[in-house]
């Protein structure tokens, strides 16, 4: 044991002067679901604009956006046609210049999706690919390949889309007869790239250079692990898991030939230095599913990504053994490469924590939840959803939010199937609900039409009843609702410099394993993950409880609080 862990000291403290990626709060906007500002039902550039008072007053450091680019949005956009310029249902490029401008002038970052995997397959890079011969330099973008069996007629692999179905779709030549198939691990809307074709990364450098010289702050890439893929592209009988949208292959075995590849971390180091030749601190954040934690690691070392997404924080369930190891392997893994950890409870892919821990079982991972599905406990989604969020923001590192979060919205539950748009939906026949339910409009205002999301009462999705009393005018300035517990706990995680702190495990609580208990700094944070009370520490005093009402004497169980001593 080194003497760091034998005082309980698990993660050193940084300092606020440290680049800042490495503390801060991101909120993630979804801008189909934001805010609408010309009442078509969708919402758009010009809705998050009229609505960055609500970050600032929330006090976040950044936002990231999700995909606003033009795309036949099969996926919600992240199928784009067009990786310069803005889709007409969110704005124009004009808007998505004076969007950062303006973040920056109230002093938030914005970071903007990449997208490289695949492109839309209305993407001219891939209608060329459809018009030329197999073999041409326009096909070369692109994996496509020749069939197996007598006929070209069966795929060239086993590969399954991480949709749902076959990953291979088949096309018919410009002369019409049956031709190559092309791999899409997502949805055949969704051609993937061949990475090793040297023009497609040159491409992506401008792409990259075109955002930031417009003066993003950087970019979060959309499965920043797949792009490579094993050569030969070898078939796979493993099952490729799909747990509430993570998709892995087991830890311990060789990973899965479209995941995690090496060849990834070229890619990766040769972005990284365009970043680095920008003035300002750039920062890129990978969305990557891989486990374990020192694996994850290695798209954080120095000359690589700035940060990765946390997912087994995510999926840790509401248990706090899991959770205490995820922050232990998540400390020893980044800090050995020199790494900032972050942490995330929601985001677009997922059902959201409040609605997940209110759940009969609130370690499951449901990739959407149904009206016929046993419906989520809310208020006991709530009051976890709140402890959780109370734990993760004393917790040194970046944390990333995702809109409505702060309100307590908890998913969807009981939309109509008919109304569902996730291509999963479609592509597993239903077996798997997907994601619309958690990327439902906000609610702004409770009387105003479509609780103040459009000034039309349009929404893409409808909102279900219980976001009435959720809205934002219905939290604001109310003591105890979940706005102000957000406001207060960035505000006091700011005032304290919990982002840049250390932690140092709580000793006196060892005996709970349902209980995690540790210092950041002079801040003492308790979280009871347990069904009994835990004793309140003496001497101390409440600075933030994720209870409407600050505990006294005992810290209940779906609890946490932010002690300091009263001396
Ligand atoms: O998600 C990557 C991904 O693999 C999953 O989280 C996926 O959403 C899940 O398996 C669904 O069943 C990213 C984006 O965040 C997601 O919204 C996109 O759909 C996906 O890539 C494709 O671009």
């Amino acid at each position: 044991m080194s003497s760091r862990e034998s005082h309980g000291l698990l993660h050193p403290a940084g300092s606020p002067e440290d680049a800042w990626w490495r503390h801060a709060v991101i909120y993630q906007v979804y801008p189909r679901s934001f805010a609408d500002a010309d009442g078509d039902g969708v919402g758009d550039l010009a809705g998050v604009l009229s609505r960055l008072d609500h970050l600032t007053s929330l006090g976040v450091d950044a936002l990231w956006l999700s995909p606003f680019y033009p795309s036949p949005q099969v996926d919600g956009g992240y199928d784009v046609s067009d990786y310069c310029g803005v889709d007409p249902v969110f704005g124009t490029l004009a808007g998505a210049r004076h969007l950062v401008a303006t973040a920056h002038e109230r002093g938030l970052r914005v970071l903007v999706d990449l997208v490289p995997n695949h492109t839309s397959d209305a993407h001219p890079w891939f209608v060329a690919a459809l018009a030329s011969a197999p073999g041409s330099p326009e096909r070369a973008r692109y994996l496509f390949r020749d069939g197996r069996g007598d006929h070209g007629e069966l795929p060239p692999n086993n590969w399954r889309s991480i949709f749902g179905g076959t990953a291979w779709a088949r096309i018919t030549e410009p002369d019409g007869t049956p031709g190559q198939w092309y791999l899409h691990l997502f949805d055949p809307h969704q051609p993937d790239l061949d990475w090793s074709n040297l023009q497609v990364r040159a491409d992506f450098l401008d792409i990259l250079r075109f955002w930031l010289d417009l003066g993003v702050d950087g970019f979060r890439v959309d499965v920043a692990h797949s792009m490579v893929k094993a050569e030969g592209l070898p078939d796979w009988d493993e099952p490729v898991r799909m747990i509430g949208g993570a998709e892995h292959s087991s830890p311990q075995e060789a990973p899965a030939p479209m995941f995690d590849q090496e060849g990834v971390h070229e890619i990766i180091r040769s972005w990284r230095r365009l970043l680095d030749s920008c003035p300002g601190e750039r920062a890129m954040v990978a969305e990557a599913w891989v486990e374990p934690a020192d694996r994850l690691a290695r798209y954080v070392r120095p000359d690589e990504m700035h940060q990765t997404f946390n997912f087994p924080f995510l999926t840790a369930g509401w248990d706090a053994e899991a959770l205490r190891k995820v922050i232990i392997d998540s400390y020893v893994a980044d800090d050995a490469v020199g790494a900032a950890t972050t942490w995330v409870l929601s985001n677009h892919d997922v059902v959201r924590h409040a609605s997940r821990f209110g759940m009969p079982d609130p370690t499951g991972r449901p990739n959407g939840i149904g009206a016929r599905d046993p419906q989520p406990d809310a208020a006991l989604g709530l009051r976890r959803a709140r402890a959780a969020t109370t734990l993760m923001l004393a917790l040194p590192g970046s944390a990333y939010l995702y809109q409505g979060e702060e309100l307590g919205l908890p998913d969807h539950t009981t939309l109509d199937d008919d109304l569902r748009q996730d291509p999963t939906y479609r592509r597993t026949h239903g077996v798997e609900l997907g994601r619309d339910g958690c990327r439902i409009p906000m609610p702004w205002s409770a009387g105003a039409p479509a609780l103040g999301f459009s000034p039309t009462g349009r929404t893409w999705l409808p909102q279900p009843a219980m976001y009435h009393d959720l809205a934002v005018d219905r939290q604001d300035g109310h003591p105890g609702s979940t706005l102000e517990l957000y406001r207060e706990l960035l505000r006091v995680r700011r005032e304290r410099g919990l982002g840049w702190g250390s932690l140092t495990w709580y000793a006196p609580l060892a005996d709970r394993p349902d209980v995690l208990a540790f210092h950041n700094g002079e801040v003492l944070v308790i979280a009871n993950l347990g069904t009994r009370p835990a004793p309140m520490p003496e001497d101390t005093h409440v600075l933030v409880s994720s209870t409407p009402e600050a505990p006294t004497d005992q810290i209940a169980p779906d609890t946490a609080v932010w002690l300091v001593s009263a001396s």
